[in-house]
């Protein structure tokens, strides 16, 4: 491939803002290399390319750097937009998409885990196959139910549910008229929320905890399951024994008061 068109990804396993770009690329039948970074100890090249948030992803089209997974999903379909629209071409559907994108935006916070300190006492990380040195990352509230114990995991599992409760309230709103849920048909809205389902699995498998109730949140359960059942979305999911192990440090660390 000529260097001017080369396509290259910087990622981390775990981030699903890293999975939601790495499934457009997918979608569109776009070429591309993928550079896992090791975000406890960033390269020199991902400062250089991402020198404003420090963060993954970062999408690399002919030498030249963009960031920020929703604004890389936008340039992605504006590119190459014969292939596999991800956004609507109607402009008022692209901007209630827009509307719900930022919703859905705005729910999730990274948190970073200082890894190597608990690695440094514990030195299990070889068991989960994990890299040296990573930071790790969870959806806000989430990772607090995961992570703490009483009063304060409570809390976070009914601002989750707050939450969800929202998104089913305005599913039908999201959704007019379905959501087919066929791979050649995915929007921006699927892509985002693709790991859902693959992350309430893993937390529930890692301690019993069912946070997506299929009989509270129907319509929400239904679209996580139907996307996670998704070929292409089942491929890009990090592998559910990796997520265990990392939901398990996480915990431990959490209750252990290494905190943020
Ligand atoms: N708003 C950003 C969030 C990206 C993000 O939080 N990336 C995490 C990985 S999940 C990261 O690179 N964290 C490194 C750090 O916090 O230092 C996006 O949508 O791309």
């Amino acid at each position: 491939m000529a260097e001017q068109s080369k396509v290259k990804l910087h990622g981390m396993w775990a981030s699903p803002y890293v999975k939601r770009v790495e499934l457009a690329l997918k979608l569109k039948g776009i070429p591309y290399d993928y550079v896992e970074e090791d975000l406890w100890n960033k390269s020199e090249l991902l400062l250089q390319l991402n020198p404003v948030h420090k963060l993954v992803p970062v999408l690399v089209h002919g030498g030249k750097p963009l960031c920020e997974s929703l604004v890389i999903i936008e340039y992605i379909d504006e590119t190459w937009p014969n292939a596999h629209r991800l956004l609507p071409q109607d402009a008022y559907e692209r901007a209630k998409v827009r509307f719900w994108a930022t919703f859905l935006q705005q729910q999730v916070r990274n948190i970073t885990y200082k890894l190597p300190l608990y690695m440094n006492s514990k030195n299990n990380l070889g068991v989960m196959g994990l890299s040296d040195g990573n930071s790790l990352f969870l959806y806000d509230h989430v990772a607090k139910v995961i992570r703490r114990d009483g009063e304060v995991q409570e809390k976070a599992i009914k601002e989750v549910h707050e939450k969800l409760q929202i998104l089913e309230q305005h599913m039908e709103e999201i959704f007019p008229g379905g959501n087919p849920l066929v791979e050649d048909q995915l929007g921006l809205l699927d892509l985002m929320m693709a790991q859902t389902m693959n992350a309430n699995k893993a937390i529930e498998e890692a301690f019993g905890l069912k946070l997506i109730d299929p009989e509270k949140y129907p319509l929400v359960y239904s679209w996580m399951t139907s996307l996670h059942e998704i070929p292409v979305v089942r491929e890009t999911a990090a592998p559910s024994h990796k997520m265990v192990g990392l939901l398990h440090i996480l915990r431990k660390m959490g209750l252990m008061g290494h905190d943020l």
